[in-house]
């Protein structure tokens, strides 16, 4: 299963424009069986030049990139909770994705509305944080009500695990989200992040923030302090002109972005910016067959790596040769890497890195 990602926002704020933009780089679903495509949901590739130096280093028939997930939903206004504007409905579809992409409208158009009738972004932040949270606020109180039920009923054990929850729920969800406090905020350990997680609660999910700002915009220094963004992951994006750059071929997007100083276009600081957030690493498999590239979280061991390609590498693991993608290229080719001694032979406790070339050795 590929990463996924929510866009949410007040309405008119780009959402759409950026996720049209997206999956204008949809992805040739051929190479990703098992996967369908909703309306709302779009499949784009993770850029990663590493992936295509190694296929070309192996005059590779195919290469497949790792890929990522956007789903975009109708957006939300102030009183969503209560049924306004469209209401909050929508958010179950993305009740679970791996991370919320919010988006703030930070350009100035007199031609598009604002919901309130100004662009105000740290207003506008405040009015979809808590939106989420009291739309969590529902879902935990709703739970509660099965949760006390079956307290009734249950044996000792089950109790004391339901009393924890319950515990839980109560004393610090509860108060937190009816502050309008986003979960990820609120200090909770990870044992009490893990005991919730069954619930999906968005706010309870790592977040980064994408401003949609004018195309001069780009280039300039903005003040995020002033619109309360300390330490968050912030993405300013001009998603207008990432929907032009994205029917532009390769060559003269890279022709843009030198001649606008800027090193990835906005779609791609996204989809790099959720991988940090959500502290993702890629390995790659390579040969004249195939290149890819695959998605697995930072310090997995070489076994759970394997399991990405399949379950049976997991099982029947045996070992791994790993070398650097740089190392393999600067080698010259993989035989004279393996002459080197620069392919390592690594077991099961090998804890794969950002960029490794790996062949797994197993047993069926
Ligand atoms: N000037 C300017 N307009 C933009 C930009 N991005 C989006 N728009 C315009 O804003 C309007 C709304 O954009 P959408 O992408 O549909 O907004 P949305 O957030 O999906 O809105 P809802 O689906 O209603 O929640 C459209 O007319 C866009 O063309 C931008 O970067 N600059
Ligand atoms: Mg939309």
């Amino acid at each position: 299963m590929s990463v996924s990602i929510g866009i949410v926002g007040l309405p008119n704020v780009g959402k759409s424009t950026l996720f049209k933009a997206l999956t204008k780089r949809q992805v040739d679903i051929a190479n990703y069986p098992f996967c369908t495509i909703a309306p709302n949901k779009g499949i784009v590739e993770v850029p990663d030049e590493r992936l295509k130096k190694l296929a070309n280093f192996y005059n590779s028939q195919k290469t497949v990139a790792t890929v990522i997930e956007f789903w975009d939903v109708a957006g939300l206004v102030r009183g969503a909770h209560k049924g306004e504007g469209l209401g909050n409905q929508f958010l179950s579809h993305i009740r679970e994705v791996d991370a919320i992409c919010q988006v703030i409208r930070y350009f100035q158009d007199e031609n598009i509305i604002h919901v309130s009738a100004k662009v105000d972004p740290a207003e506008d932040i405040e009015t979809i944080n808590i939106e989420l949270a009291l739309a969590d606020l529902e879902i935990v109180k709703k739970h509660l009500e099965k949760l006390r039920a079956k307290l009734k009923g249950a044996k000792t054990q089950e109790q004391k695990e339901t009393q924890k929850i319950i515990d839980l729920l109560e004393n610090k969800i509860m108060p937190a989200l009816e502050n309008g406090k986003l979960l990820q905020k609120v200090g909770l350990d990870n044992e009490e992040l893990e005991s919730i997680k069954y619930l999906n609660l968005l706010t309870a999910k790592p977040m980064f923030y994408v401003l949609n700002v004018d195309e001069n915009s780009l280039t300039q220094n903005i003040d995020l302090q002033k619109i309360g963004l300390k330490n968050e992951i912030v993405v300013p994006i001009c998603a207008r002109l990432e929907a032009d750059l994205a029917d532009l071929p390769e060559e003269e997007i890279k022709e843009y972005l030198k001649t606008m100083n800027l090193q990835h276009t906005g779609l791609d600081n996204i989809i790099l910016k959720a991988y940090k957030l959500l502290n993702l690493i890629t390995f790659l498999t390579a040969g004249p067959k195939e290149s890819r590239a695959w998605t697995i979280t930072k310090g997995s061991a070489a076994p759970e790596a394997a399991g990405k390609i399949h379950t049976d590498f997991q099982r029947g693991f045996i070992a791994a040769d790993v070398i650097n993608w740089k190392t393999l290229l600067d080698a010259g080719s993989e035989p004279a890497a393996k002459e080197k001694g620069l392919i390592k032979l690594c077991g099961k406790d090998y804890i794969v890195q950002d960029g490794d070339v790996c062949v797994f050795k197993f047993n069926v």
